[in-house]
């Protein structure tokens, strides 16, 4: 690999985590920075590039996270650094409403290109993943003149006040933030290791529930859309029994219900695949996308089928930097990166190789209840041994062990206990391997 900065790609510690000038720094943060806002780790950046994060200290941590799920091409990526470069000094900002440019059409054209499905498509750029989000869903009602919106439990899609209302865990996004928007309707999840009827058969009795559910509790005929992650990402990585997603498919095609599928996380190589739908071969009416779309840059998409993206009225979507050509300009060298760099076949080697090491580990250690995933997507799920009651204790102390050790990885989880591994797709083999063992070490102790 080829891309980033050169920082040498080690893990390399010279203080304690955190060191005296991150500590310093922290303490500014808490007196500037509202303190509602979250901290992974408690050390400030300096740089980042490859599989490392290096710290104002000097000490070189290997990044199991990519931002969550952001930099699959790497921080500060070749392509991206020179396209942002070439454009900020070109022109910063027009307002794509205002007068159009070219990285706004080259991108809509690279996403309707490379999402599911060989259909006529068109696509509408924004901010950040709830933003999407949130269009998805105006974009759904308006074409299907229909208002009720369904979502899932474990579901997460943002934290605006519409996204809110979608996202299905309480704490910490949605406490004490309502009311929330209504004619939003939560359907149980097909959660392989948590359903009680699982033993095969769950696919069957979740997804007959939920399809029973929405004809008795709303109404097919009254639903725009039903919003799903094809994995659910915050929710703590869970992959769906098969055949459930499909089964949601067709039930909406059924049913003129628009099936939105939000890649957010998991887009643009992260599983294996450009897009998890496909995993499965879905092929969704509307598909929203950020993250991993630009490098690093906020940019988020709402890519779907050219009838449903057209229907709505003249100047209906928009907003002031949706699109920035600053981030188009990103979004376009990221875009060139995961193909030049065949960043969807890294994905599956770095899969493998996690899989492999975190299946080891389950072998090992009876707090593993769950190993689960796709591609460069993998998590582990902590329980009280013998049982599957969650251990965040077992997480808390096996996160922090990682971090004393130089290893940045993030925790997920309906039940705070899930470990969920999202390197950068440039990460060097080495390095990922030593991140697993220390994860390994970090089990043995927790
Ligand atoms: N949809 C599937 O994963 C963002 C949230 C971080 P924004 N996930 C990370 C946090 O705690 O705020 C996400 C997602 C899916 C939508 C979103 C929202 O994307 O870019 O954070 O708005």
């Amino acid at each position: 690999m080829t891309t980033g900065p050169h920082i040498p790609q080690e893990r390399k510690l010279v203080t304690a985590i955190p060191g005296p000038k991150s500590q310093e720094l922290i303490k500014r943060r808490s007196d500037a920075v509202s303190a509602a806002l979250g901290m992974a780790i408690p050390v400030v950046v300096e740089k980042a590039g490859g599989g490392v994060i290096v710290d104002v200290d000097g000490n070189s941590i290997i990044d199991m996270g990519a931002g969550i799920a952001v930099v699959n091409v790497g921080n500060s990526a070749d392509r991206v650094v020179k396209n942002v470069q070439e454009q900020v000094s070109a022109f910063t900002h027009t307002c794509f409403m205002i007068a159009p440019y070219m990285g706004y059409i080259e991108v809509c054209e690279a996403l309707n290109r490379l999402t599911p499905g060989t259909h006529k498509k068109k696509s509408a750029l924004f901010n950040s993943g709830a933003e999407a989000v949130e269009n998805a869903v105006k974009i759904a009602r308006n074409f299907t003149k229909r208002q009720a919106v369904v979502v899932f439990e474990h579901g997460y899609h943002g934290r605006t006040n519409l996204t809110m209302a979608m996202t299905a865990k309480n704490m910490p996004y949605k406490e004490g933030f309502g009311p929330f928007t209504p004619e939003v309707y939560r359907m149980p999840m097909a959660y392989p290791y948590r359903c009680d009827s699982c033993s095969g058969s769950c696919k069957q009795s979740v997804l007959e529930t939920v399809l029973h559910k929405i004809e008795k509790e709303i109404g097919a005929h009254n639903v725009a859309c039903i919003v799903i992650e094809p994995i659910m990402g915050e929710g703590g990585f869970i992959v769906p029994c098969e055949g459930f997603l499909p089964g949601l498919a067709k039930f909406c095609s059924e049913n003129g219900i628009l099936f939105v599928a939000d890649e957010v996380q998991t887009g643009f190589a992260r599983t294996g695949a450009m897009f998890a739908s496909e995993h499965e071969g879905i092929v969704p009416d509307l598909i929203t996308t950020a993250k991993g779309i630009a490098g690093g840059l906020p940019l988020a998409a709402v890519t779907g089928r050219a009838d449903v993206m057209d229907a709505v009225h003249l100047s209906g979507l928009g907003g002031t930097y949706g699109g920035s050509p600053i981030a188009c300009a990103a979004a376009l060298g990221a875009i060139a990166t995961i193909e030049e760099e065949k960043l969807v076949d890294r994905a599956n080697v770095i899969g493998k190789i996690m899989t492999d090491a975190l299946h080891e580990m389950k072998q090992k250690y009876p707090i593993i209840g769950d190993v689960r995933g796709r591609g460069a997507m993998q998590a582990i799920e902590l329980v009280l041994p013998g049982t599957k009651e969650p251990n965040s204790a077992a997480l808390a102390s096996a996160i922090k062990y990682c971090q004393q050790k130089g290893v940045l990885i993030l925790s997920a989880g309906t039940y705070g206990n899930v470990i969920r591994l999202l390197p950068p797709l440039v990460m060097p083999e080495h390095l990922l391997k030593e991140a697993l063992e220390i994860l390994d070490e970090a089990l043995a102790q927790a």
